[in-house]
């Protein structure tokens, strides 16, 4: 570790937030590394802000790799309104009860009934310097797993839980995450005073997964000027999809269904119309509900020209239910920030 040739100003041996999320694969690891503790008793105190500007839905454990040893205590938090509040996601500690109050729980025992708790868990704390022990998790997957099967093999069931119940969708939906690092690893002996420059954090990888939210009316989702916003078909609009383009209000917006897998279903003859009283290129309104077309149009106002296959370059794309597959994104935060005044 380099208690000695770190600094900030020379970029060789500077460690900022950036080396959080970079590429993985450099030996040795490149890694983000706070200041070293300063004046104990007093915490040393670093929060770690990851956003995105967006609402995003995480669908992979998250995994924080610790270069240095994991903190003794630590509390993972996320925010739904891009950092105006934010809730506890998850506290971490050597000791629950004495950090924070709380009973030591594991995800793993967690049950439908109780997976929206917030738990405190000690599987994550211990052990300085472990070589194998260098990760904490916030665990998806086993959350997953109580509604879709040990090996999510009926993810169906689990999609159709999530169409349905608001408050479990809401739990796995971000705009931003903050590690709130409260008490760095110290070892079996108690705090050195004497030399306070060994107790530092450091953090060589940071690794979220999830995918744009744009409530099963988006196939695309595009870092644009700086901003990730979903691609809005069906008469949608807004950075979520969650709302109705102007003069597309004859029937009110409604968000897509996760179900069938893996594409879902984007509810595209209840949401968002403007009556379908104008079905273009001869097409009939049917049952004031849904365009009926001649061939060789289609789309939801029979507005495209669809060739035939093999007639030519000229294809033009019906509207499809999006795949939400196609917004999975490997999330590096679009900001990244330490607060701990200058990391070294
Ligand atoms: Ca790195």
């Amino acid at each position: 570790m380099c208690n000695n040739e770190c600094d900030a100003r020379t970029p060789e041996l500077a460690h900022p937030p950036e080396l959080m999320v970079d590429d993985e694969g450099r030996v040795p690891n490149t890694f983000w590394q706070s200041v070293s503790w300063r004046q104990f008793p007093e915490p040393l105190v670093v929060n770690l802000t990851l956003s995105w500007g967006k609402s995003i839905e995480l669908t992979e454990d998250i995994v924080i790799t610790f270069e240095s040893g994991r903190p003794e205590q630590m509390v993972l938090e996320k925010s739904l309104d891009h950092g105006h509040t934010w809730q506890p996601y998850q506290f971490y500690a050597v000791d629950c009860l004495n950090s924070f109050g709380m009973e030591s729980r594991r995800a793993q025992d967690l049950t439908a009934a109780s997976v929206l708790d917030i738990i405190c868990t000690e599987e994550y704390s211990r052990g300085y310097v472990w070589k194998l022990e260098k990760t904490v998790r916030f665990e998806i997957q086993v959350r997953f797993a109580l509604f879709g099967g040990p090996q999510l093999s009926d993810m169906a069931s689990l999609y159709s839980r999530l169409d349905t119940t608001k408050e479990l969708r809401d739990f796995f939906t971000v705009t931003d995450l903050r590690l709130r690092l409260l008490r760095p690893a110290t070892g079996p002996t108690s705090v050195d005073p004497l030399n306070l420059s060994k107790y530092f954090y450091a953090i060589s990888n940071l690794d979220i997964r999830g995918r744009c939210k744009c409530h099963l009316h988006a196939n695309n989702c595009i870092l644009e000027n700086g901003r990730l916003s979903c691609q809005c078909e069906h008469n949608t609009t807004g950075q979520d999809c969650g709302s109705c383009n102007n003069g597309f209000h004859g029937r009110p917006w409604t968000a897509g269904s996760y179900l069938p897998i893996p594409k879902g279903t984007a509810n595209v003859s209840r949401v968002c119309d403007n009556v379908l009283t104008r079905c273009e290129n001869g097409g009939v309104c049917e049952d004031n509900g849904r365009c009926l077309c001649h061939p060789p149009y289609t789309g939801l106002l029979c507005e495209k020209h669809q060739c035939k296959k093999g007639a030519g370059a000229c294809v033009s794309q019906s509207p499809q239910d999006p795949s939400f597959t196609h917004l999975l994104l490997s999330l590096t935060a679009l900001l990244i920030t330490a607060n701990d005044h200058g990391a070294l």
